[in-house]
């Protein structure tokens, strides 16, 4: 078997998934892509995912992963045994499925709404209002996941899943004015990890 080959650049979606394979202990190599956050990959990146996003991850059967929810949660499904997230089909998962695709399609879109506005509108006197509602929408889903941050500190209790590395990850993004302190101390409990918090200071260093 091949170790894990994961595609990402620093600072950028990646890091979740590198986080999610150092939890797992699992072997991987990094292949980091010299582009800045925040702009298109090389187009010579469309033969490892068509859709030219990071993170891509090479799995060890050599198949190809895209899509960081789909990607956490089957890397959970791997490594059982260690400390990813809950077991499938009980309530806990549930809650690890509602709120991992609740993350990607409402808070990560809406993230992206920023860097990529030109994706969103064809009117060119229209980017700096699609810009604007961006910072709008990710404070409304945000809310929903710091209101769901109950008893805490982290979204599914006591324990730290990928989850909150992702969630945390999400939040530091975040270029609104609303403060959420469930989303504080959550995102501050995945940076003093022992396994995540090295991986999180070398991509945002003390964001
Ligand atoms: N839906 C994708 C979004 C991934 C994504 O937007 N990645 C950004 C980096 S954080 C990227 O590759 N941007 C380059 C581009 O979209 O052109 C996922 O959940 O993995």
């Amino acid at each position: 078997m091949m170790p894990y080959r994961l595609y990402n650049r620093v600072g950028s979606g990646g890091f979740v998934v590198e986080a999610a394979l150092a939890m797992a202990e699992a072997d991987f190599e990094l292949e980091e892509l010299d582009s800045r956050p925040s702009t298109p990959l090389p187009e010579s990146f469309r033969h490892h995912n068509p859709w030219r996003q990071v993170p891509t991850l090479i799995l060890p059967d050599g198949s190809t992963m895209s899509e960081t929810a789909a990607i956490l949660i089957h890397l959970a499904a791997c490594h059982p045994d260690k400390p990813l997230g809950p077991s499938p089909g009980t309530a806990a998962h549930a809650q690890f499925l509602r709120w991992m695709v609740f993350a990607n399609v409402n808070v990560y879109e809406a993230i992206l709404r920023r860097p990529y506005t030109e994706r969103y509108t064809t009117d060119p006197n229209g980017l700096e209002a699609v810009r604007e509602a961006s910072t709008l929408r990710q404070g409304e889903a945000l809310a929903i996941l710091a209101a769901a941050i109950d008893p805490g500190p982290f979204l599914l209790g006591a324990d730290m899943t990928v989850l909150d590395v992702y969630v945390a990850m999400l939040f530091t993004w975040y270029n609104g004015d609303t403060s959420f302190p469930g989303l504080d101390a959550l995102k501050a409990g995945v940076k003093d990890n022992d396994t995540v918090g090295p991986i999180w200071r070398r991509h945002f260093g003390d964001r």
